[in-house]
């Protein structure tokens, strides 16, 4: 195919700032006169991610209920059907938890898929705050576990959130197997970086997948599953008309009250809220965290919204479901849940799996 799309993956642990990277990027590639699409993914379904994407005027696929990896057929599949908008660049962003992306995602691209894509180095994101956090040594020995390997296979890797100016510590934590010269600081905030971190992954200089990782499968399955995930989706009509804003902020607020009451540190939760006058994406990466806000915050008061709840946290499902129903309680609204999912996330069984001795 001689316009084959430049596939970029873009990972890196949950509430690093891949999907702010994504949607940045590809407003940039659009006003450089190309075309960009998205690839969202989740253990579960309803996903803040790809409302965002889809809300923010660019062309998603999504693959819901498991990871690239488990769903690598069905991945490529989604690849292949956004094929028909013709994108010049097609960016994915894999679960906050996933890692061996290289051994399960990449080597069967480059291997099986190079006539449909062109692949981009594997870039890593990591928020320098929580790098600060899981190189201590009282750091939590799962999540720290996730967040080491994921950096170790990065063809190149990101500090994000330049902007907040939170210095990423010692380089103790930087994978020894990252090419010299391969580690970037973008804010995808106020763009810094970020045209040229993309001139640097389109630009073909550097290989993709070129470090694969010897991953203990029951080690990586119990780290993930130290986290507890959860998932809704519910339509609300109020009695009296309120902003997108309105509803979000103080949701959020009692979420995260409710959390850190119960002892549960937030990795990431975000909150989604789309009336006919607009929408509202509001988060925070932890307990007590200023929440960050993108949408329409001028959007005009309605009485119809339709709310989405993405949250992980270090804590048992049952957990975060009870302070999910304690704070949605306090909508003064009508609620009907259309869906709700409340798990850790299953051991994964990838559907191929290179290793060092791989051809
Ligand atoms: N200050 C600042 N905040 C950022 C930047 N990039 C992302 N954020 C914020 O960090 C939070 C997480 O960003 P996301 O893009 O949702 O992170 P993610 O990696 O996609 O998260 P998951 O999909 O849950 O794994 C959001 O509240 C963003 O607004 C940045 O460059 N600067
Ligand atoms: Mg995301």
């Amino acid at each position: 195919m001689p316009n084959r799309p430049i596939l970029v993956l873009v990972g890196g642990f949950l509430g690093a700032g891949k999907t702010t990277l994504l949607l940045r990027a590809a407003r940039l590639l659009h006003e450089r006169g190309m075309r960009a699409a998205i690839i969202t993914n989740d253990q579960g379904a309803a996903l803040v991610d790809t409302r965002m994407t889809t809300a923010s005027g660019f062309d998603a696929g999504e693959i819901a209920g498991a990871c690239f990896c488990c769903r690598f057929g069905d991945f490529v599949a989604a690849a292949q059907s956004l094929m028909a908008v013709r994108p010049d660049v097609i960016l994915a962003e894999p679960v906050g938890s996933c890692m061996d992306l290289s051994a399960t995602v990449l080597q069967p691209l480059k291997q099986h898929h190079a006539a449909q894509f062109r692949l981009a180095p594997f870039s890593v994101l990591v928020d320098p705050r929580r790098a600060a956090e899981f190189t201590q040594p009282d750091a939590d020995p799962q999540l720290a576990y996730l967040f080491h390997n994921q950096l170790a296979e990065a063809d190149l890797v990101l500090y994000t959130k330049s902007d907040l100016q939170t210095q990423p510590p010692a380089t103790s934590h930087q994978p020894p197997a990252t090419p010299s010269g391969a580690v970037r600081h973008i804010s995808a905030l106020t763009g810094q970086g970020v045209a040229e971190w993309l001139d640097e992954v389109l630009g073909g200089r550097l290989s993709a997948g070129t470090h694969l990782l010897d991953i203990d499968y029951a080690r990586y399955a119990a780290a993930e599953a130290a986290l507890g995930w959860l998932n809704w989706e519910g339509e609300l009509r109020l009695e009296t008309a309120l902003t997108p804003a309105a509803v979000v902020g103080p949701l959020l607020e009692r979420l995260d009250a409710e959390l850190t009451r119960a002892g549960a540190p937030i990795a990431h939760l975000k909150i989604f809220d789309r009336a006919p006058t607009g929408y509202i994406r509001a988060g925070i990466c932890n307990n007590g965290d200023q929440p960050s806000v993108e949408g329409d915050l001028l959007a005009s008061p309605a009485r119809r919204h339709e709310l989405v709840i993405n949250l992980r946290a270090r804590a048992l499902p049952a957990l975060l479901d009870q302070a999910v129903a304690r704070a949605t309680a306090e909508l003064p609204a009508t609620l009907r849940v259309l869906q709700h999912q409340c798990f850790q996330p299953s051991p994964p069984v990838p559907e191929y799996r290179y290793d060092k001795g791989s051809p």
